[in-house]
């Protein structure tokens, strides 16, 4: 890049320095133009407006996407239900006359599975910034025939090979029990803890706890996780969120029910997102 400016402003110092030591009239100069070779055929005058490309927001759907650091383009994700075919992506850029172009007017087509999506950012001064958003569209459901499975779905419980989530720190039996009731007046319910022993339906829910619902004599078996209790101990503590770092750093890797209450925030994987939601559990008491 060379200055084009430096000509005009160089000249008129030359000129005033000879002019001020009485040369102008008296001396015959030779001037000696350098010209460079190759150059491109039109130049263009330094822009003054801002290269600012950067965000302070992203949103899918109107929703913040969290975790969300301007000055990080990628690592973002966001899972969205099987029933969603497409998203808008917005944002807020941090400079004033800095626009977003996300294809098809901000609108996103979805394939069920991952949505790698380009979030470009035009600063003022055309200067383009490119963040990436992961928008994750879920498998379609299962049907389901089952009736058992079909009581535990329909009282919000989530069914998955006979495992059972949505079940939250400090819910007890008696919270699934309440849940089922509610969609079949017939059903009981036990819960054993992981030795076989019978626990009271007073007493909260860890994970790898057994489920048995009883209904017309018939019955069936589920495994329990609680978002955040990965060891099984019916709490989130440092033990729970140590287990996540090695899930991911180490090759000790959460199988089963452990694994499936180490995805604290149901995005089917077990990543530093999960980690840190524990982690804020315990720092600052948010809720899992
Ligand atoms: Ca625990
Ligand atoms: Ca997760």
């Amino acid at each position: 890049m060379t200055n084009i400016t430096a000509p005009a402003y160089e000249a008129s110092d030359t000129y005033d320095s000879y002019n001020v030591n009485g040369l102008i009239n008296s001396t015959a100069f030779t001037f000696v133009i350098p010209v460079y070779k190759n150059m491109p055929e039109r130049t263009v005058m330094p822009s003054s407006l801002s290269p600012n490309n950067y965000l302070s927001s992203l949103k899918v759907d109107g929703i913040s996407v969290s975790g969300f650091d301007g000055d990080k383009t990628e690592g973002y994700r966001v899972s969205v239900l099987n029933s969603k075919d497409t998203v808008s992506i917005t944002g807020t850029t941090v400079v004033g006359g800095a626009t977003i172009v996300v294809n098809n007017n901000q609108k996103v087509n979805l394939a069920v599975g991952e949505n790698k999506i380009p979030v470009k950012v035009i600063a003022p001064n055309k200067e383009e910034r490119i963040y990436y958003v992961t928008v994750v569209r879920e498998n379609a459901p299962v049907e389901i025939t089952d009736d058992f499975d079909k009581i535990v779905v329909n009282a919000g419980l989530k069914h998955n090979n006979n495992y059972i989530g949505n079940i939250h720190l400090n819910d007890t039996g008696n919270t699934i029990k309440t849940k089922v009731t509610n969609q079949n007046k017939n059903v009981s319910i036990t819960i054993k803890d992981t030795n076989g022993k019978e626990k009271s339906l007073t007493s909260v829910i860890a994970t790898g706890d057994k489920l048995t619902v009883t209904l017309d004599g018939k019955s069936k078996n589920y495994t329990l996780y609680v978002y955040g209790d990965v060891n099984g101990d019916g709490l989130s503590k440092a033990t729970d969120y140590v287990l996540i770092k090695n899930h991911i750093m180490t090759d000790k890797k959460l199988t089963g029910a452990n694994a499936l209450a180490a995805d604290v925030n149901n995005d089917n994987q077990v990543r530093a997102t999960d980690y840190v939601l524990i982690k804020n559990h315990i720092m600052k008491g948010t809720t899992l």
